[in-house]
């Protein structure tokens, strides 16, 4: 474990050299910045490269940080992150069972309100309900993020509607329709493209942490999903016919995230509500929806304010559906 001291400087560098971008900074200035001599300053850098950071250093010009290809270490996604906390701190992975878990434990022991966990592959990725999420390697992102927000538990809910905004946001700008299915599902011309689940560790009226799960299919082909999602899912690679770069389309994602965030917690969730309205591709339409209790079908007329789904029978009675599958009918 790094010593604070030298924590700080670590970050101080990564953050000055990350934020130049391509541009070269002179080993005076990053000693100024952080405030000591211009050897230090080489050790520090000999120990971010051994950390993974590929820092290029090159004579009266100074040092620069060079962007891997596609991958998503620690150092590829902060370069150029346009955030100020959400993905600010990163634990990044090759392989894991679950981002999830290891997010529940990391924000027990007090990750900072941004964190994010986020692997390669997961060999036990998990949907709602102990359904299986596939997570196979290299083709999509894969991340759990750690937020603490000074919100009722039992608004918690919302943040699973919000964030498939900024699901739906990121993926719209590469030019892929995308719209939301109730509650969690990200949809391209009715497959799934991402998938949303939140887990909340809270006292009776205070939320210690949430931690949302996302799932993004990015660079899949169609011969990377099991037969049994084959005809239910796509990616973004599948619908645009290229490869995308995950890491830039990962920063895009946490840039919406976080407006959605900071508004949602100035705001509350009227103005949430209504974009997820927007991109919804369940509402005004004939739909079954399956819960634990009981299975209703009629037309789904809207989300209340608690991002509830409401359903009208063909008596013309509201059903509220907290939580639950629903089949949208196509006349
Ligand atoms: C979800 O569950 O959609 C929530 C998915 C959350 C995944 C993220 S990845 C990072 C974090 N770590 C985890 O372990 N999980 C979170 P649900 O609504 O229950 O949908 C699950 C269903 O989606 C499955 O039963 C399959 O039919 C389908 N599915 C599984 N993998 C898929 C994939 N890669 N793409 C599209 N559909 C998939």
């Amino acid at each position: 474990m790094a010593h604070t001291g030298e924590q700080t400087i670590k970050n101080q560098l990564v953050s000055a050299l990350t934020g130049a971008g391509d541009c070269y900074i002179s080993g005076q200035y990053l000693a100024e910045i952080a405030g000591c001599s211009r050897t230090a300053i080489w050790k520090h850098i000999d120990a971010l490269r051994k950390e993974g950071y590929e820092i290029e250093a090159v004579k009266k010009k100074g040092y620069r940080i060079v962007p891997r290809k596609d991958r998503l270490t620690e150092a590829d996604i902060l370069i150029g992150l346009e955030t100020e906390f959400i993905g600010k701190s990163i634990h990044a992975y090759e392989s894991v069972p679950t981002t999830q878990t290891i997010a529940s434990e990391l924000a027990a022991k007090g990750a900072v309100n941004g964190t994010i966990v986020i692997s390669e592959e997961q060999t036990e990725g998990k949907g709602r309900l102990r359904r299986v999420w596939h997570s196979p390697h290299q083709g999509g992102i894969w991340m759990s993020l750690i937020v603490k927000p000074d919100i009722p538990p039992y608004h918690a809910p919302r943040l699973t509607l919000l964030t498939a905004v900024a699901a739906v946001l990121a993926i719209r700008e590469t030019g892929v329709n995308a719209g939301i299915k109730w509650p969690n599902d990200v949809l391209v011309n009715g497959r799934k493209i991402a998938g949303i689940l939140t887990e909340l560790h809270a006292e009776s009226d205070r939320i210690h942490s949430v931690i949302i799960g996302i799932g993004i299919n990015v660079n899949q082909q169609p011969e990377d999903f099991i037969d049994e999602i084959k005809s239910l899912a796509t990616s973004l690679a599948i619908e645009k016919g290229i490869r995308l770069d995950r890491v830039a389309f990962l920063q895009r994602f946490l840039v919406h995230f976080e407006k959605l965030y900071q508004q949602f917690l100035k705001k509350g969730f009227l103005p949430i509500k209504r974009e997820w309205e927007t991109y919804s591709v369940t509402i005004g339409k004939k739909v079954t929806a399956k819960t634990a209790q009981k299975t209703i079908t009629g037309y789904a007329s809207g989300i209340n304010e608690d991002g509830i789904l409401v359903v009208r029978d063909e008596a013309a009675k509201d059903h509220l559906i907290y939580s639950g599958d629903i089949t949208i009918h196509h006349e």
